[in-house]
C-alpha cells in the first residue's frame, strides 16, 4: 500500500505569497497528474497562530532569515505566513483536492515550529500521520510539495526513520533556498539517508 503526501501546497508558499518559493506553483500540474496513481493521498498544512514564535515579527530587532535559539531549538525566523484561517494558509485552488483523504495541520503551538508532517521540530508531539498511515497499511510513502529544503525534507526524513520506504519526486518540489544550493543540499542529505529520489514526470504506477 502506497501513499502520496502533499506537503504544504498553500498560497503563502507560491509566488505572491508571504513566504514565496520560486516556481512553487509550477509543480501543481505534475502533482495533479500523480494524485490518481496512488492508493492513498494525504496532505499537510502549515497552520500557525498569528503569534507564532517562528515569525521574525514576534521578536524585537530580529529579521527574516536570522537564526535564533527558540526554547533550546535552532529556529530560522520567517515572515508571518500560513496564519490559521487566512487565504495564505489555504490550499492552492488549482491543486486537485477531491481525493485527499486526510489533512494533518502542523505548527499550531506558538512555541515550537513543525517542518515535518509527522512531528514538531523537537520530536515532542506527533501529528497523528504515522498512526493514520499504519492503520491504512501503508508501507511506501512518496513526498511532493513545498518547500524542498524544509518541510518536504523533514517529512521525508521522518518517514524514512519511521520505517516507511520513502521516495521524493524531485520535479514535484521546489526549495526556499535561503542560501543558494540549499535544495541540492537537501536532496543530497535525503539520498544519504536512503530516501530514493525519483522523477514524477517519468513515474508510472
Ligand atoms: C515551511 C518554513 C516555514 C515549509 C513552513 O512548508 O517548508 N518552511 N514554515
Ligand atoms: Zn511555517
Amino acid at each position: 500500500m502506497n501513499a502520496l503526501i502533499l506537503v504544504d501546497i498553500q498560497y503563502d508558499f507560491i509566488p505572491g505569497g508571504a513566504l514565496a518559493v520560486t516556481e512553487g506553483d509550477t509543480i501543481i500540474p505534475l502533482v495533479n497528474q500523480l494524485i490518481p496513481q496512488f492508493d492513498l493521498v494525504v496532505a499537510t498544512q502549515d497552520w500557525h497562530p498569528h503569534n507564532h514564535e517562528s515569525f521574525a515579527s514576534q521578536h524585537t530587532e530580529r529579521h527574516v532569515g536570522e537564526v535564533i535559539d527558540l526554547y533550546g531549538l535552532s529556529q530560522v525566523l520567517w515572515p508571518d505566513h500560513c496564519i490559521q484561517g487566512s487565504q495564505g494558509a489555504a490550499f492552492v485552488d488549482s491543486l486537485e483536492q477531491r481525493t485527499i483523504q486526510k489533512v494533518f495541520q502542523k505548527g499550531t503551538d506558538p512555541t515550537i515550529d513543525s517542518y515535518s508532517g509527522f512531528f514538531d521540530n523537537g520530536h515532542r508531539k506527533a501529528t497523528g500521520m504515522e498512526n493514520y498511515l499504519r492503520e491504512k497499511g501503508v508501507d511506501q510513502v512518496f513526498v511532493v510539495g513545498l518547500a524542498a529544503d524544509y518541510c518536504v525534507k523533514f517529512t521525508a526524513m521522518d518517514a524514512q526513520e519511521l520505517g516507511f520506504q520513502t521516495y521524493v519526486f524531485t520535479d514535484a518540489t521546489r526549495g526556499v533556498n535561503l542560501s543558494p544550493g540549499d535544495t541540492q543540499k537537501a536532496f543530497d542529505e535525503m539520498n544519504q539517508l536512503g530516501i530514493q529520489l525519483l522523477s514524477g514526470a517519468n513515474w508510472h504506477s
